[in-house]
């Protein structure tokens, strides 16, 4: 099976708006995060090749429950979509539940295997994507950072972006990788789909 097919039959499962609505902490997860309108849900549709899977939206902060799907039919093998971070609009109170709920998860959540920060290749490594790096570091949770959004820029400035990237997180001491991604143009699709069943161990 190429890494591709592999995420064929993902599934939504839940919307979790607390920790207690997650699905049984069992098994792999893998988190999707970052800012919001980086294309998180975009880039989740890409890799299953199911552009009606998780809601995508011109308006930040659609996705404000960490939505759940599942790979297997077991539902052992899933994918967190958690809610984006860093859109100014929403009020306070909201922004603050959101942190709350995405550190708890990310503290507690044993089957959390990996955590793929998603960043729009224009704008990488804002003051968020920081704090959740710096998180992976102290957990050693591998990470990979997805650098969406390439079709916005040359290839040339692509390849800049992307070794600048890496050459960041290895000064952070980063055991992980960035990859470029369009999900508009499906590029860097087989990339990432490897690099994440290498996380799911198939
Ligand atoms: N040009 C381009 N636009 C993209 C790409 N990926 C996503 N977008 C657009 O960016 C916007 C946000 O995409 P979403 O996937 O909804 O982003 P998100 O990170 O899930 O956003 P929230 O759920 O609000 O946190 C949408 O208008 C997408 O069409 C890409 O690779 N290239
Ligand atoms: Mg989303």
């Amino acid at each position: 099976m190429n890494s591709r097919n592999f995420f064929l039959h993902t599934k939504f499962l839940t919307s979790a708006f607390s920790l207690k609505d997650l699905p049984d902490d069992i098994g792999l997860e893998v988190a999707f995060c970052g800012r919001s309108n980086s294309g998180k849900s975009s880039v989740l549709n890409a890799i299953t090749g199911n552009k009606k899977l998780a809601k995508t939206s011109k308006t930040p902060g659609r996705t404000q429950a960490i939505n759940i799907f599942s790979i297997d039919p077991r539902n052992t093998q899933r994918i967190a979509d958690l809610p984006g971070y860093g859109f100014a609009k929403v009020s306070k109170q909201i922004r603050k539940n959101w942190g709350k709920l995405i550190g708890l998860y990310l503290n507690t959540r044993t089957s959390l295997k990996g955590l793929v920060i998603i960043m729009d290749i224009r704008n990488p490594f804002k003051e968020s994507d920081l704090t959740l790096i710096d998180w992976s570091l102290k957990t050693k949770i591998p990470l990979l950072v997805v650098l969406n959004k390439a079709d916005k820029l040359s290839n040339k400035k692509v390849a800049q972006s992307v070794n600048k990237a890496n050459l960041s997180l290895n000064g952070m001491g980063i055991n992980g990788k960035a990859l470029p991604f369009s999900s508009t143009r499906s590029t860097g699709l087989e990339s990432l789909a490897n690099e994440l069943r290498e996380w799911f161990n198939v």
